[in-house]
C-alpha cells in the first residue's frame, strides 16, 4: 500500500454539529496533511426548477440540490492523491461565486455535511463513515441562533424553512443514513473526536510504514 490518502465522512442533520465536530478532529490530528471539505461548498451554482416546494421555496435539504457530479469527481481526485478546485458557495445569495478554493493534495480529508453518506458510489470512497445523532430540539435552536447571527435571516424565516423542508427532509433522507456509519456520535463530541482523530493518526502511521517497506524491498 503506497501511502494511501483516507477519506472520513460525518454526515449529520443542519445543526447537529458537523462542522464543529470535523474542526475538533482537524485540530487533534494536528498534520498540515489533512484537509477539511463542506459539503456545502457543492450546492448547485442554481436550483433546478424542478426542487421547489409547494411555497415556491428551493428545497436546500433535497439531495437534488447538489452537484453530486462534480463532488464524485474531485472527492475521487483527492483519493488518488491529487488538488482539487472547491467552489465557493455564497449563502447570501443561494449561488456559486466565480471563486474557488485550491484543496489538497492531502493524506486526509475530513468530508462534512448533511447528504456525505447518501450517495452509493462516494461511500464506497470512504474509510470510516459517522453519524452525529443529535435530538431535534437541540438542531432546531443551534440553527435558529446560527442563521440569524450568521446567515442574516428573520426568525419566522427560520421557522417557516424549518416546517416547510428542513424536518421532513431530514426524516426521510438524513437520519436513515445511520445505517451506513461506523459509528454515530452523540451530542457530547470532545472525546469522539478525541478517538476518531487517534484512529486516524494510527491509519497513516501504518500507511507511512507499509509504504517505506515496499520502497525498501
Ligand atoms: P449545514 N441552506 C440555506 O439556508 N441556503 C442555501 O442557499 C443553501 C443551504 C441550508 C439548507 C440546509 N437549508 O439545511 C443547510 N435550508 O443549509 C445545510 N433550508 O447546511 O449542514 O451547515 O446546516
Ligand atoms: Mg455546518
Amino acid at each position: 500500500m503506497q501511502n494511501k490518502i483516507f477519506l472520513i465522512g460525518i454526515a449529520g442533520g443542519s445543526g447537529s454539529g458537523k462542522t464543529t465536530f470535523a474542526k475538533k478532529v482537524m485540530k487533534s490530528i494536528n498534520s498540515s496533511a489533512s484537509v477539511l471539505l463542506h459539503m456545502d461548498s457543492y450546492y448547485l451554482p442554481i436550483q433546478p426548477k424542478t426542487n421547489y416546494t409547494t411555497t415556491g421555496k428551493a428545497n436546500f435539504d433535497h439531495p437534488d440540490a447538489f452537484d453530486w457530479n462534480l463532488l464524485r469527481h474531485h472527492l475521487s481526485e483527492l483519493k488518488q492523491g491529487m488538488g482539487i478546485k472547491c467552489p465557493i458557495y455564497d449563502f447570501a445569495t443561494s449561488t456559486r461565486t466565480e471563486e474557488y478554493e485550491q484543496v489538497g493534495p492531502c493524506k486526509v480529508v475530513l468530508f462534512e455535511g448533511i447528504f456525505s453518506l447518501y450517495d452509493q458510489e462516494i461511500r464506497d470512497m470512504l474509510d470510516i463513515k459517522c453519524f452525529l445523532h443529535v435530538d431535534s430540539d437541540i438542531r432546531f435552536t443551534r440553527r435558529l441562533h446560527r442563521d440569524v447571527k450568521e446567515r442574516g435571516r428573520s426568525l419566522e424565516s427560520v421557522i417557516a424553512q424549518y416546517y416547510d423542508t428542513v424536518r421532513p427532509m431530514y426524516q426521510k433522507y438524513l437520519d436513515p443514513q445511520k445505517q451506513y456509519a461506523d459509528f454515530t456520535v452523540g451530542e457530547e463530541t470532545d472525546v469522539a473526536a478525541l478517538i476518531l482523530a487517534a484512529r486516524i493518526r494510527e491509519l497513516l502511521e501504518s500507511s507511512h510504514v507499509e509504504a517505506s517497506n515496499t520502497e525498501a524491498i
